[in-house]
Protein backbone atom coordinates (compact mmCIF):
# COMPACT_ATOMS: atom_id res chain seq x y z
CA UNK A 1 0.00 0.00 0.00
CA UNK A 2 2.58 2.24 0.57
CA UNK A 3 4.71 2.40 -2.42
CA UNK A 4 1.54 2.47 -4.72
CA UNK A 5 1.14 5.50 -3.04
CA UNK A 6 4.59 7.07 -3.54
CA UNK A 7 3.72 5.64 -7.10
CA UNK A 8 0.29 7.46 -7.52
CA UNK A 9 2.04 10.63 -5.84
CA UNK A 10 4.92 10.99 -8.05
CA UNK A 11 2.92 9.99 -11.58
CA UNK A 12 0.29 12.79 -10.51
CA UNK A 13 3.06 15.29 -9.84
CA UNK A 14 4.70 14.18 -13.31
CA UNK A 15 0.73 14.85 -15.08
CA UNK A 16 0.77 18.26 -13.58
CA UNK A 17 4.16 19.35 -14.83
CA UNK A 18 3.37 18.33 -18.20
CA UNK A 19 -0.34 19.80 -18.07
CA UNK A 20 1.30 23.48 -16.89
CA UNK A 21 4.13 23.01 -19.46
CA UNK A 22 1.37 22.26 -22.60
CA UNK A 23 -1.06 24.51 -21.26
CA UNK A 24 1.98 27.17 -21.00
CA UNK A 25 2.82 26.55 -24.57
CA UNK A 26 -0.33 26.25 -26.10
CA UNK A 27 -2.14 29.39 -24.64
CA UNK A 28 1.33 31.23 -25.60
CA UNK A 29 0.87 30.70 -29.01
CA UNK A 30 -2.79 31.13 -29.01
CA UNK A 31 -1.87 34.93 -27.47
CA UNK A 32 -1.09 37.69 -30.42
CA UNK A 33 1.95 39.14 -30.61
CA UNK A 34 1.76 42.93 -29.47
CA UNK A 35 1.73 45.48 -32.94
CA UNK A 36 -0.39 42.04 -34.89
CA UNK A 37 -3.86 42.30 -35.17
CA UNK A 38 -4.30 39.42 -37.70
CA UNK A 39 -8.11 38.88 -38.35
CA UNK A 40 -10.01 38.37 -41.34
CA UNK A 41 -12.60 40.48 -39.42
CA UNK A 42 -10.50 43.74 -38.71
CA UNK A 43 -11.13 46.94 -40.66
CA UNK A 44 -9.22 49.79 -40.43
CA UNK A 45 -10.89 53.07 -38.69
CA UNK A 46 -11.75 56.18 -41.16
CA UNK A 47 -9.24 59.02 -40.67
CA UNK A 48 -10.65 61.53 -38.34
CA UNK A 49 -7.87 63.80 -37.84
CA UNK A 50 -6.12 66.30 -41.02
CA UNK A 51 -3.20 64.73 -41.23
CA UNK A 52 -4.04 61.11 -42.23
CA UNK A 53 -7.09 62.06 -43.78
CA UNK A 54 -5.97 64.80 -46.28
CA UNK A 55 -4.66 62.13 -48.97
CA UNK A 56 -7.66 59.22 -48.58
CA UNK A 57 -10.09 62.51 -48.78
CA UNK A 58 -8.57 64.23 -51.90
CA UNK A 59 -8.77 60.92 -53.39
CA UNK A 60 -11.86 59.53 -52.03
CA UNK A 61 -14.19 62.47 -52.85
CA UNK A 62 -13.00 63.35 -55.66
CA UNK A 63 -14.36 60.29 -57.26
CA UNK A 64 -17.58 60.63 -55.27
CA UNK A 65 -18.20 64.25 -56.20
CA UNK A 66 -18.10 63.83 -60.06
CA UNK A 67 -19.84 60.04 -59.91
CA UNK A 68 -22.23 60.56 -56.82
CA UNK A 69 -23.08 64.03 -58.24
CA UNK A 70 -24.26 63.34 -61.39
CA UNK A 71 -25.58 60.18 -60.58
CA UNK A 72 -27.62 60.26 -57.11
CA UNK A 73 -28.49 64.25 -57.17
CA UNK A 74 -31.98 63.80 -59.55
CA UNK A 75 -33.26 60.25 -57.95
CA UNK A 76 -32.92 62.15 -54.35
CA UNK A 77 -34.82 64.68 -54.62
CA UNK A 78 -38.40 63.08 -55.74
CA UNK A 79 -38.97 61.04 -52.97
CA UNK A 80 -39.20 63.83 -50.83
CA UNK A 81 -41.11 66.24 -53.22
CA UNK A 82 -43.40 63.22 -53.39
CA UNK A 83 -43.55 63.06 -49.69
CA UNK A 84 -45.87 66.09 -49.25
CA UNK A 85 -43.52 67.65 -46.69
CA UNK A 86 -43.05 71.32 -47.08
CA UNK A 87 -39.53 71.13 -48.10
CA UNK A 88 -38.49 70.49 -51.15
CA UNK A 89 -40.79 73.22 -53.39
CA UNK A 90 -37.50 74.61 -54.69
CA UNK A 91 -38.50 74.60 -58.62
CA UNK A 92 -40.40 77.76 -57.83
CA UNK A 93 -38.46 79.51 -54.91
CA UNK A 94 -35.28 81.76 -55.57
CA UNK A 95 -32.71 79.12 -56.02
CA UNK A 96 -29.92 77.89 -52.50
CA UNK A 97 -28.87 81.29 -51.08
CA UNK A 98 -27.47 79.42 -48.22
CA UNK A 99 -25.37 76.20 -47.86
CA UNK A 100 -25.52 73.87 -44.60
CA UNK A 101 -22.89 71.53 -44.95
CA UNK A 102 -22.97 67.81 -43.35
CA UNK A 103 -19.37 67.16 -42.68
CA UNK A 104 -16.94 64.22 -43.56
CA UNK A 105 -16.65 61.83 -40.33
CA UNK A 106 -20.09 63.14 -39.36
CA UNK A 107 -21.23 59.73 -39.00
CA UNK A 108 -18.60 58.82 -36.04
CA UNK A 109 -20.47 59.60 -32.98
CA UNK A 110 -18.30 62.80 -31.27
CA UNK A 111 -17.30 64.31 -34.52
CA UNK A 112 -18.71 67.48 -35.61
CA UNK A 113 -22.10 67.05 -37.90
CA UNK A 114 -23.39 70.17 -39.38
CA UNK A 115 -21.47 73.31 -40.53
CA UNK A 116 -22.46 75.76 -40.12
CA UNK A 117 -24.13 75.13 -36.36
CA UNK A 118 -26.19 76.63 -35.86
CA UNK A 119 -27.27 77.73 -38.93
CA UNK A 120 -28.69 81.66 -39.74
CA UNK A 121 -30.81 81.68 -42.79
CA UNK A 122 -33.41 84.89 -43.45
CA UNK A 123 -37.02 83.30 -43.94
CA UNK A 124 -37.30 82.56 -47.66
CA UNK A 125 -34.25 81.38 -48.05
CA UNK A 126 -33.56 78.02 -49.78
CA UNK A 127 -30.79 76.03 -48.10
CA UNK A 128 -28.79 73.70 -50.00
CA UNK A 129 -27.75 70.76 -47.80
CA UNK A 130 -24.78 69.11 -49.30
CA UNK A 131 -23.69 65.78 -47.69
CA UNK A 132 -19.92 65.67 -47.89
CA UNK A 133 -19.41 62.83 -45.74
CA UNK A 134 -19.18 58.68 -47.18
CA UNK A 135 -22.50 57.30 -46.16
CA UNK A 136 -26.07 58.61 -46.59
CA UNK A 137 -27.55 61.66 -44.36
CA UNK A 138 -30.27 63.33 -43.49
CA UNK A 139 -31.71 66.95 -42.05
CA UNK A 140 -34.88 66.23 -39.99
CA UNK A 141 -36.65 68.91 -37.88
CA UNK A 142 -36.72 68.08 -34.55
CA UNK A 143 -35.09 67.30 -31.56
CA UNK A 144 -34.56 63.52 -32.53
CA UNK A 145 -36.70 60.30 -33.54
CA UNK A 146 -39.29 60.66 -29.85
CA UNK A 147 -39.88 64.38 -31.01
CA UNK A 148 -43.55 64.29 -31.67
CA UNK A 149 -42.87 67.09 -34.49
CA UNK A 150 -40.00 65.61 -35.60
CA UNK A 151 -39.83 66.43 -39.63
CA UNK A 152 -42.96 68.20 -39.36
CA UNK A 153 -41.16 71.74 -40.15
CA UNK A 154 -38.78 70.39 -42.80
CA UNK A 155 -37.14 66.68 -43.73
CA UNK A 156 -34.14 66.30 -46.51
CA UNK A 157 -34.99 62.22 -46.78
CA UNK A 158 -31.83 60.61 -47.21
CA UNK A 159 -29.07 61.85 -49.06
CA UNK A 160 -26.78 59.90 -50.76
CA UNK A 161 -23.11 60.83 -50.02
CA UNK A 162 -21.57 63.24 -52.14
CA UNK A 163 -24.89 64.35 -53.33
CA UNK A 164 -27.60 67.46 -52.17
CA UNK A 165 -30.92 68.55 -51.15
CA UNK A 166 -32.71 71.50 -50.22
CA UNK A 167 -35.30 72.48 -47.87
CA UNK A 168 -37.52 75.95 -48.18
CA UNK A 169 -37.81 77.83 -45.33
CA UNK A 170 -40.37 79.95 -46.26
CA UNK A 171 -43.23 79.02 -44.34
CA UNK A 172 -40.77 78.31 -41.39
CA UNK A 173 -41.82 80.73 -38.39
CA UNK A 174 -38.89 83.46 -36.78
CA UNK A 175 -36.55 81.27 -33.98
CA UNK A 176 -34.86 78.53 -33.25
CA UNK A 177 -35.26 75.05 -35.34
CA UNK A 178 -33.58 72.17 -33.96
CA UNK A 179 -32.95 69.17 -36.53
CA UNK A 180 -31.42 65.93 -37.05
CA UNK A 181 -30.06 63.21 -38.89
CA UNK A 182 -32.98 60.34 -38.81
CA UNK A 183 -29.95 57.71 -39.56
CA UNK A 184 -27.49 58.92 -36.55
CA UNK A 185 -29.64 60.70 -33.88
CA UNK A 186 -26.57 61.56 -32.48
CA UNK A 187 -26.20 64.13 -34.79
CA UNK A 188 -27.51 67.68 -33.80
CA UNK A 189 -28.25 70.79 -35.88
CA UNK A 190 -29.69 73.88 -35.02
CA UNK A 191 -31.26 76.06 -37.96
CA UNK A 192 -32.51 79.92 -36.78
CA UNK A 193 -34.98 81.86 -38.83
CA UNK A 194 -34.98 85.60 -38.89
CU1 LIG B 1 -26.34 60.81 -40.39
Amino acid sequence: MGSVGKVAFVAILGLGAITGVLVYYIFGNAAPAPGVIESIYRQNLPATDGATQDTSQSSSEGANSTSANSTSAAPVAPPSAASGNQTNQTSSAAGPSVTLNILEGASVQGNPAYDPDPLSVTAGDVVEVSNQDTVPHTATSGSGPEDPESGSQFDTSIIDAGATAQIDTASLAAGDHPFYCSVHPYMLGSMTVK
